[in-house]
């Protein structure tokens, strides 16, 4: 008997474990005008562009350039700021190319912009990447006026900030956003290798849409 009455105790609180486990996962944060996080290094993923799809996709535990290491969203009153903070952001490579998605209850909408450290190649003439100025796209890829729209990159300190006024957004309530950073580099006998990295993903597919971190709220939506 007492060893049923353990047996039916332990089940208990095995079942106790298993079921608070998931639900404690849950439990969402508070609501936030900023949301800070770290993105793990090492991280960032190599592919090729030289074949047809699914693009093959490697591990590169090795490549620091471009590998994100944390983010920070803060949603103003007028503006939307992303900080993102690399393991290292040099001058090197072909091309360094960010692309930030902005999601919202009724907004879904990028940032891309380029920085041309290295060479070009004939894929940088994009139409819609004019260098290091950052470019709005609607949902489709079709750009977007946006005044105020900013990217300022500190290769002194390995982050970049990106300030999006509110209003090319609709004036969201909340918003969360979507980071993936690109760097190319030169291969053998002329190709080129390119590497990418999300800020809230360890990995992640090159063909998938980068993943979404947690939404930072108005500050007006928090009173
Ligand atoms: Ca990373």
């Amino acid at each position: 008997m007492k060893i049923r009455t353990l047996t039916v105790a332990a089940a208990l609180t095995a079942g106790l474990g298993v079921t608070l486990a998931p639900a404690q996962a849950l439990t969402p944060e508070p609501p936030s005008s900023t949301v800070a996080t770290v993105d793990p290094a090492s991280d960032v993923q190599r592919y090729s562009t030289h074949v047809p799809e699914p693009l093959p996709q490697y591990p590169a535990p090795n490549q620091t350039q471009g590998d994100i290491t944390g983010s920070r969203l803060t949603h103003k009153s007028k503006t939307i700021r992303l900080r993102l903070r690399f393991a290292e952001l040099d001058k090197v490579g072909y091309l360094h190319g960010y692309s930030i998605r902005f999601h919202g209850a009724k907004v879904d909408r990028s940032v891309v912009f380029a920085a041309y450290p290295g060479k070009r190649t004939p894929i940088d003439r994009v139409a819609y990447w004019r260098g290091d100025k950052p470019v709005l796209l609607g949902k489709f890829g079709n750009p977007r006026k946006c005044s105020g729209l900013k990217a300022t990159i500190s290769y002194k300190y390995d982050n970049v900030l990106v300030v999006i006024p509110r209003r090319c957004l609709g004036n969201p309530r909340w918003i969360e956003a979507g980071p993936r950073v690109s760097t190319r580099f030169a291969g053998a006998n002329s190709s080129e290798v390119n590497y990418f990295d999300d800020a809230y993903s360890s990995g992640g597919k090159i063909g998938d849409k980068a993943p979404l971190g947690a939404r930072a709220y108005t500050p007006s939506a928090l009173d």
